[in-house]
């Protein structure tokens, strides 16, 4: 075939919704464009266990305790998965953690903001993961197979997480005056970093149209994050919570609500390194990666000894 058919003939894969897999032809960008996202969505999940795994020891029961340890251990197999999803693109993950750690790599903007109070826990789970599932539903049908089906595991697990974070909201709001105080700030601190997941503004969006055309994107950043609000707002008002938006207001022309502006100054100066936590967040990535080189290199000494043991099993018996 052509180059020309072949992209032909992958464009009406696409258009007809079959599947790509990872022995079929796909144009380089295609693939750039998904081991770019996948590895983001991956680190995303991994800097994403930082703010939450700060708040493990000091869970205020064992029942918290015991939940928040299972949320942060699923993120860190979401991590995993989505690893091996880039990997069955050609992308090598020890380039991929490299990428993360000399800052080269982005992860979501929402990782760099800091968790203060046992509140912010619940306005993780609610908000962050919340906004998390919304734009992950939609990945469950994107074009490229190992990542759709990866994301099928992935988005029943934050649905647990997103209750999870609601449940403790409402345990808070329908708490003492004090908790439920502390709810509300959780809450305004962490909307608006919330609607900045979602990227920017459709018409500012550089990779949108194209990811739109190979159906990697189903629905667009504006879209996703409309969806995400029309839902949210019931939600607070259900716990007595209020949104910090003077510009919240249900359209009925629409059938949406109208919201406020994103500081998009603040947005840009996150994904650029200057967040509250980038630096933190960074040198705590580092410093797991150097602690664990012990274990890298037991890994591969073992797994040496294994592959010697297969070429020599005499020699390797004498020798143990
Ligand atoms: N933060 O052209 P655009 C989770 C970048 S949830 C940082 O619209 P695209 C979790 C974008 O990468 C979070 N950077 O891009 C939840 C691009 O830069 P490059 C992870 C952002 O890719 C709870 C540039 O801005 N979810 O993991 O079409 C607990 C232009 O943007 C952000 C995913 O990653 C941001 N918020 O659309 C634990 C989902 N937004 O690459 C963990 C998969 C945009 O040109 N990803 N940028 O240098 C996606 O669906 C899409 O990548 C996005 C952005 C919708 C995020």
């Amino acid at each position: 075939m052509t180059s020309l058919n072949l992209e032909e003939n992958f464009q009406s894969k696409i258009d007809t919704e079959i599947k790509i897999e990872p022995k079929d032809w796909m144009p380089d960008a295609y693939r750039k464009t998904l081991i770019r996202q996948i590895s983001q969505h991956a680190h995303s999940e991994i800097v994403g266990m930082l703010p939450e795994g700060n708040w493990i020891t000091r869970a205020p029961s064992l029942r918290r305790k015991l939940i928040l340890l299972a949320k942060v251990q699923d993120e860190g197999g979401h991590g995993l998965y989505l690893y091996s999803a880039a990997e069955t693109l050609g992308a090598d993950r020890d380039e991929l953690v490299q990428q993360l750690l000399t800052g080269k790599a982005k992860y979501s903007s929402i990782f760099n903001y800091p968790t203060l109070n046992w509140a912010d826990i619940g306005a993780i789970g609610w908000l962050v993961d919340g906004a998390a599932i919304m734009n992950q539903v939609m990945l469950t049908r994107t074009s490229y197979g190992p990542y759709a089906r990866a994301m099928v595991r992935i988005c029943k697990e934050e649905s647990f997480h997103q209750r999870q974070g609601y449940e403790i909201m409402m345990a808070m709001a329908g708490g003492s005056p004090e908790q439920k105080a502390m709810a509300q700030d959780a809450l305004n601190r962490w909307w608006w970093p919330s609607l900045m997941m979602f990227g920017p503004r459709d018409s500012e969006s550089a990779h949108s149209d194209q990811a739109s055309k190979w159906k990697i994107k189903r629905k667009s950043n504006d879209e996703l994050r409309q969806q995400f609000v029309d839902v949210t707002v019931p939600q607070a008002e259900r716990i007595g919570l209020s949104v910090p938006d003077p510009d919240l207001k249900w359209n009925e022309a629409r059938g949406h609500n109208d919201f406020g502006e994103i500081d998009w100054d603040e947005f840009w100066s996150v994904v650029k390194g200057n967040g509250p936590c980038n630096r933190q967040r960074l040198q705590a990535r580092i410093k797991a990666y150097e602690d664990g080189a012990w274990v890298r290199e037991a890994a591969m000494a073992h797994a040496e000894k294994k592959e010697q043991r297969k070429i020599e099993p005499e020699a390797a018996v004498k020798a143990a």
